[in-house]
């Protein structure tokens, strides 16, 4: 099980309308700012990839999930 609370935080940086999902959206602003250029359709392919229900946008939980694998294979792939 991923533990959202420790991604909470980082979540809320990137919902920056507040409302507790991440549009495509908001995941093209948080490429800007990682220096990333993102186009609308590479966003939403982003999005669609961490989203597990379908709505087109990222819940904490589905957040939480992405990230903690992420780190796992980060991890693994060091080395
Ligand atoms: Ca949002
Ligand atoms: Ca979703």
């Amino acid at each position: 099980m991923a533990d959202t609370n420790e991604y909470a935080a980082t979540f809320q940086l990137v919902d920056t309308d507040g409302d507790g999902r991440i549009s495509a959206e908001e995941m093209q602003r948080l490429m800007a700012a990682l220096g990333l250029e993102f186009s609308v359709a590479a966003a939403l392919e982003a999005v669609a990839s961490i989203d597990r229900n379908g709505d087109g946008r990222i819940s904490l939980d589905e957040f939480a999930t992405f990230m903690s694998k992420a780190q796992y294979r980060g991890r693994h792939a060091q080395g």
